[in-house]
């Protein structure tokens, strides 16, 4: 009683009054929270207890007295939302699953083990899982695509909790998410930060300064309240407080201690990240007080969370391409185009940009379909985080869309897509050197490598812009990460309007019976390959050319029939770096067949400013490096 009295006069506003069994409920549900987390590492010889002890309250009475949620339906549409950016502290979240009835005893001491999908930090794996953590920084960017979609798009009640450790709010990708949370007034978005002073190998650079996280998140347009975050009181009415906040994302800095009840580790440095003595466990066990297991139960959720209206693989472009062959336009504007065209059809097609909606042309979809585009400024990381975030549990479908060189920047967020099994779509444009005079900094020439290694990634590299629409509307329909690389010059149209593209087909755009030389290119460079067949032709020496249309899965049948079919004479050409590229992927694609050699033209320095077709032809990728290097290779024998 007396701890409630404490905290109701720190929140003098705050009538909730908490039923002092409900109270010691709330502590014996933490302090088995604590024995499990401590058991489970034990039996894995490895994990995070201290990390977990630390938030044993924050998590019982979120579990059981905040959230509102169904244990038969972890992810349904309108329950609660929970995302532990601390990931490695997961051992804490699964013993609040087991203390809920959702997971056994025997699947919780499964940590770790090889075939278990309790794993080492949280993966969608486990059906209460939307976002994979373990990389620190990333969960509120995702917690905040939940939030958004949640309060703008299923316009539905349900609230979405974020767990951050304090040394993880020294990643710059916090402060992203916490910029666009506060700029969309998301006051469905309670973020939690676990101040427990201690990070990996030494005190965090704020220790308990509590003030002074207080102090940014208010700066950054939170409602922060400062607490006890091992005090269920405490808790309780700041959990309340923060559901009558309006317009603003709440920030709860808890003042804890990491380790917290595990003696002589409690508060100690050098215990992050393993197992404690066994012998830690009965002086906490001492500490229950009776409230057996089960006793408490969440509240349901309120069942508002619309129906979403479409099913992958059904969804079209309410009308199909509309150019003329030879027309000139981007691949990026017809991206945007095929954008809006699936936004008419589909109103969960949603477009996130970084302020380059004009310029990547998903200002399209902003102008039609105002209400489904998130403008997300420059912060690319938090771009890809609230993509994340705002396509799990299918609730969107997330076009997100910048220079195709600054998705590098989220590298770590996509990687973390890929472990998440996200639903994300990425339209890269301006790549290459023919963006011209823009220079080497705003010049993509790493993401086909980075985006080719993400596992079960798609990879579209459309050459026209009948192509880019197809590839953007098969983009919408395919589950998982899908890039599609778009070009900023205005280049004509080679492909009928009724031109059938399929996922992992090329093209063969040029062909003669007396082929000597398959030349292979993408891009700005597949028309540079075209050019150099004329004048090749012209001197008698005949080139099919292919247009891959898609690098992942790539055509190797194709690839192969045309390579064997003139002789094994390849030559690749690509507006990329060598590393990772077309040239890489196609001599991967051809690698098992004797006799087929594979020549590569690509940017192979770092580049410099100027008109696009000086680049084109000073980093050796134009029609002419593209005849001289047919000659050299593969003629004079
Ligand atoms: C991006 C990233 N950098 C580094 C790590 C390694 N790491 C895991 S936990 C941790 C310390 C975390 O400290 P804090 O956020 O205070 O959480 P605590 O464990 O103290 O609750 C570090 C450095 C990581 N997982 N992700
Ligand atoms: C984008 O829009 C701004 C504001 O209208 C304009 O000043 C700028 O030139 C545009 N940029 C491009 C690349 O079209």
């Amino acid at each position: 009683m007396e701890r409630r009295s404490a905290s109701l006069l720190q929140w003098p506003h705050i009538t909730e009054m908490v039923d002092a069994q409900l109270v010691q409920d709330l502590y014996d549900a933490a302090n088995r929270m604590r024995i499990s987390a401590i058991e489970m590492t034990i039996a894995s010889k490895s994990g995070h207890p201290t990390s977990s002890c630390s938030a044993a309250e924050i998590l019982s009475t979120l579990f059981f007295h905040e959230m509102k949620y169904d244990i038969r339906h972890p992810k349904h549409p309108s329950a609660d939302r929970f995302v532990l950016s601390k990931g490695h502290a997961c051992p804490i979240l699964y013993a609040a699953w087991e203390e809920a009835g959702h997971l056994s005893r025997e699947q919780v001491m499964s940590l770790r083990k090889i075939d278990s999908d309790i794993e080492g930090h949280p993966t969608p794996r486990l059906d209460f899982i939307d976002v994979a953590t373990g990389s620190l920084g990333q969960g509120l960017s995702c917690a905040a695509g939940m939030a958004y979609v949640g309060k703008y798009i299923d316009k539905a009640s349900y609230r979405v909790y974020c767990l951050m450790g304090d040394g993880e709010t020294a990643e710059g990708s916090i402060w992203e998410a916490a910029a666009f949370a506060s700029y969309y007034k998301l006051d469905n978005l309670v973020a939690i930060v676990d101040v427990n002073r201690l990070g990996q190998s030494q005190e965090t650079a704020l220790g308990h300064q509590l003030d002074v996280y207080k102090a940014r998140f208010a700066a950054f347009g939170f409602h922060a309240i400062v607490i006890d975050g091992n005090d269920v009181n405490a808790l309780v009415a700041a959990y309340a407080e923060a559901r009558t906040v309006k317009d603003k994302p709440v920030a709860l800095i808890c003042k804890t201690f990491k380790g917290k009840g595990i003696i002589n580790i409690e508060d100690q440095d050098n215990w992050h990240g393993k197992p404690v003595p066994a012998d830690t466990i009965e002086p906490i066990r001492a500490l229950l007080k009776g409230s057996p297991k089960g006793k408490l139960h969440a509240q349901k959720p309120t069942l508002d969370a619309p129906e979403v209206g479409f099913e992958l693989g059904k969804i079209k472009m309410s009308s199909p391409p509309e150019y003329k062959l030879g027309d000139k336009v981007a691949t990026r504007a017809a991206y945007g185009t095929a954008l809006k065209k699936l936004g008419d059809t589909c109103d969960r097609i949603i477009g996130l940009d970084g302020d380059t909606k004009n310029s990547t042309f998903s200002e399209k979809l902003l102008k039609s379909h105002p209400n489904q585009f998130i403008e997300c400024f420059i912060a690319e990381q938090n771009l890809v985080g609230v993509g994340i975030g705002a396509g799990c549990r299918g609730r969107t479908i997330p076009f997100c869309s910048t220079f195709a060189a600054f998705f590098t920047r989220a590298a770590d967020q996509l990687r973390m897509g890929a472990v998440s099994f996200a639903n994300l779509k990425c339209a890269g444009s301006h790549v290459g050197v023919s963006i011209g005079e823009d220079g080497p900094s705003q010049m993509a020439l790493e993401d086909l490598a980075m985006f080719r290694a993400i596992p079960d990634s798609t990879v579209f590299y459309p050459t026209d812009a009948v192509s880019a629409e197809r590839a953007t509307e098969m983009a919408a329909n395919i589950q998982g990460i899908v890039f599609i690389r778009t070009g900023r010059p205005a280049l004509p149209v080679i492909y009928k309007n009724d031109e059938v593209f399929e996922i992992g087909r090329g093209k063969v755009v040029r062909q003669s019976p007396n082929d000597r030389v398959l030349i292979v290119g993408a891009g700005v460079t597949l028309y540079e390959a075209l050019k150099a067949a004329d004048t090749l032709a012209a001197e008698g020496i005949e080139a099919c050319v292919i247009d891959p249309f898609c690098i992942k899965p790539l055509d190797q049948q194709l690839l192969v029939e045309h390579a064997k079919r003139v002789g094994g004479r390849v030559l690749t050409v690509e507006d990329h770096y060598q590393a990772g590229g077309l040239g890489e992927s196609v001599a991967a694609a051809v690698a098992d067949e004797a006799g087929v050699r594979v020549r590569m033209l690509c940017v192979r320095s770092v580049p410099r400013s100027g008109p696009p077709d000086a680049l084109v032809e000073m980093y050796g990728i134009s029609a002419k490096s593209i005849v001289e290097a047919v000659k050299k290779s593969y003629c004079d024998k």
